[in-house]
């Protein structure tokens, strides 16, 4: 399973001055079989017939490669979390915005430059397989830590479905389902396993990289008598900031320094706590406060009192200033992103920004780009619900994100880390002077929690030339809309790149087209482009005027579907579905 790179890598590190490595794996995506949390076996995506996949390991300036090999009966695709892409944007994953999705019994190599230090994750990008277990971390080694400590402990948390991603995704989207209640996991996992030992040595401190990888959850850790020192988020080293717990919210990572004690007489809990607030029910067996053992003598079971902090954590993710400082700069450009949730024509509840849900189009955002000359800056191209938005190059974006919605929802941003720069409650009006502004080094990560009903306004640099999605990390609101596509330097991208032909024969092997407008067609012709799936006409009238745009242009452009659900109402129509799968 770890192949000549982790021989490359153990050498690099250990080398004073390091050599930057070819650093190889070889992953063969497989079904097989596991029982994590010993409560149920069931099938799992794996990698080179086992499960968990195992984690990769690389240091600053290698070179990363990852033969993939599609051995499953589905479509498959590898998203590096976090990762800037710099010149290699079809590399990043996401099927349908970087690249077609790898077929059944078709193969596919990503490779890139490793730019970045930090803790990392690499995950499925497509319908929710990642939730199935295609999952594992990517730590990005610093051959000059800034911070110092004795051992390095991968720790992620998770949550974990008994059911496949493919029955859950069908049970919620579903008309069955208009609250858009989400599949609640059957447990949580602690590096892939429960109650996992940890082993402390006396005196010895040690980097935990907390790396959140649930579909759903978010989890509240703490680890009851010992202090966490943050040093890590997503990549970013902080100042050192001493916390009892903390959260993270889906692919959110974070690196604590923890001391251990000097004496063995007790062990301690490691705690990670689901945020059940999020949960519309609560199943009677679902163990929601799961922990580890942090054993400093395992010939004893003395363990210190349980102090679980638990959800009553006091820890903000948004306060932890960069180590290597950097203000915030004046924007050059505003994007307002207002998200809500609601039922669609399809009778489906769909997460939506600016009262449009993202449908993945024919050919991928990138693709169009780069084979649409001068048409790529007029949006027509992208379709009518790819949701794109261009961005000039090196411009400083500002994104307003509006939370019209009762629950929390971490975002994520490709190809960038942001800076987060504001918070408030409501919805941001525009008047900037109200404002409680974070200029100076704010917090600079590629994943934020949006609390419930608030806004959080992001900056960032157009400096990356690519297609990049932005979206809900939630694995179960992404499918059903809650994204945008930036188009960044679209311009500059046509003349510094050419998509590898690889990436061309993927699109065709599945059958589809690699060239071309979002339908898949020469010029500002979209006939078939996804579309037709908005808000209900009801809705509109009380939405307002952007709602009535947004009718009007997918009106348009998905007439069939609009006078085919206009006069049905969505209960309705849930019946006449019903009966027509019995
Ligand atoms: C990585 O590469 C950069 C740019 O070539 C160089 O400045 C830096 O010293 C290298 N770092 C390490 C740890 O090799
Ligand atoms: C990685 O960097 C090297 C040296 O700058 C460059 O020649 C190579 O093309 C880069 N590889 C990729 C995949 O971008
Ligand atoms: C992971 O993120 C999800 C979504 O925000 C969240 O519900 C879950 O609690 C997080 N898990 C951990 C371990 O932080
Ligand atoms: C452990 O002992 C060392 C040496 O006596 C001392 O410096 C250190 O503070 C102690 N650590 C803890 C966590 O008590
Ligand atoms: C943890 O350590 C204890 C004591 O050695 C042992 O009984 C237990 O089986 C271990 N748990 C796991 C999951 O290995
Ligand atoms: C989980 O821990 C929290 C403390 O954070 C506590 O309030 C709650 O009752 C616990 N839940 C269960 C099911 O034990
Ligand atoms: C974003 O929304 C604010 C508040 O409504 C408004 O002042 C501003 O002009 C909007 N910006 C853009 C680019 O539409
Ligand atoms: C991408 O690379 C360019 C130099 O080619 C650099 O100016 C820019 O900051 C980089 N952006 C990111 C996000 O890494
Ligand atoms: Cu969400």
């Amino acid at each position: 399973m770890r192949f000549l790179g982790t021989l490359l890598t153990g050498l690099a590190a250990t080398a004073s001055i390091a050599q930057a490595a070819r650093v190889v794996y070889d992953w063969e995506v497989t079904y097989t079989t596991a029982n994590p949390d010993g409560l149920f076996e069931r099938q799992v995506v794996g990698v080179n017939g086992a499960w968990p996949p195992p984690a990769i390991h690389v240091s600053l300036n290698d070179t990363l490669v990852i033969n993939v090999k599609n051995s499953l009966d589905i479509p498959t695709a590898l998203h590096s979390h976090g990762m800037f892409q710099n010149n290699t944007v079809w590399m990043d994953g996401p099927v349908g915005v970087t690249q077609c999705s790898i077929p059944a019994g078709h193969s596919l190599t990503y490779e890139f430059n490793i730019t970045q230090t930090g803790s990392f994750w690499i995950h499925s990008h497509y319908m929710g397989q990642y939730a199935d277990g295609l999952r594992a971390p990517l730590i990005l080694h610093n051959p000059e830590e800034p911070y110092k400590y004795d051992e390095d402990l991968v720790v992620p948390v998770s949550d974990w479905y008994h059911d496949n991603s493919a029955n859950n995704l069908a049970i919620f989207m579903n008309v069955n389902n208009p609250t858009g209640a989400e599949p609640v996991p059957e447990s949580g996992l602690i590096m892939d396993t429960i109650n996992p030992n940890i082993t402390f040595v006396p005196g010895k401190t040690y980097r935990l990289r907390l790396i959140n990888m649930s579909a759903f959850s978010t989890f509240f850790i703490s680890i009851d008598g010992h202090d966490l020192d943050i040093i890590e988020v997503d990549g970013i080293y902080t100042e050192r900031k001493t916390v009892d717990s903390i959260y993270l919210t889906a692919a959110q990572r974070i690196s604590v320094l923890v001391t251990a004690k000097n004496s063995t007489e007790l062990n301690y809990l490691f705690h990670a706590d689901m945020d059940i607030d999020m949960f519309d029910i609560l199943p009677e067996d679902l163990v929601t406060n799961i922990t580890a053992n942090i054993m400093y003598d395992a010939s004893h079971s003395n363990f210190a009192e349980s102090q679980d902090l638990g959800m009553g954590s006091e820890f903000d993710d948004i306060d932890l200033p960069p180590l290597y400082p950097a203000s915030a700069v004046e924007p050059d450009q505003q994007v307002n992103l207002t998200f809500n949730f609601d039922v669609t024509t399809d009778g489906i509840n769909r997460g939506m920004f600016n009262e449009l849900p993202y449908l993945t189009p024919k050919v991928p955002t990138l693709n169009t780009v780069l084979s649409m000359g001068e048409l790529a800056t007029d949006l027509t191209v992208y379709g009518p619900q790819s949701q794109a938005i261009i961005l000039d190059h090196l411009n400083m974006v500002e994104i307003v994100l509006n939370n019209l919605d009762a629950g929390n929802h971490p975002f994520h941003l490709h190809g960038h880390v942001f800076q987060v720069v504001a918070r408030g409650d409501g919805v941001f009006m525009g008047d900037r002077s109200t404002v409680e502004w974070n200029n100076e080094n704010p917090t600079t990560r590629d994943t934020v929690l949006v609390p419930a009903e608030s806004f959080t306004i992001i900056r960032f640099r157009a400096d990356n030339p690519g297609v990049w999605i932005f979206h809900c990390h939630i694995e179960w609101h992404l499918e059903t809309g809650l994204a945008v596509t930036f188009i960044e330097a679209p311009t500059v991208m046509q003349e510094r790149m050419t998509l590898p032909e690889a990436f061309h024969e993927v699109c065709t092997a599945g059958g589809n087209p690699s060239t071309g407008n979002a339908a898949g067609k020469e010029g500002l012709d979209l006939k078939g482009a996804p579309g037709g799936i908005t808000l209900i006409p009801d809705a509109f009238t009380a939405k307002g005027k952007g709602a009535m745009a947004a009718c009007i242009i997918s009106a348009l452009i998905g007439m069939g579907a609009i006078v085919l659900y206009a006069s049905i109402d969505p209960e309705k129509k849930a019946k006449d579905m019903i009966a027509a799968q019995k």
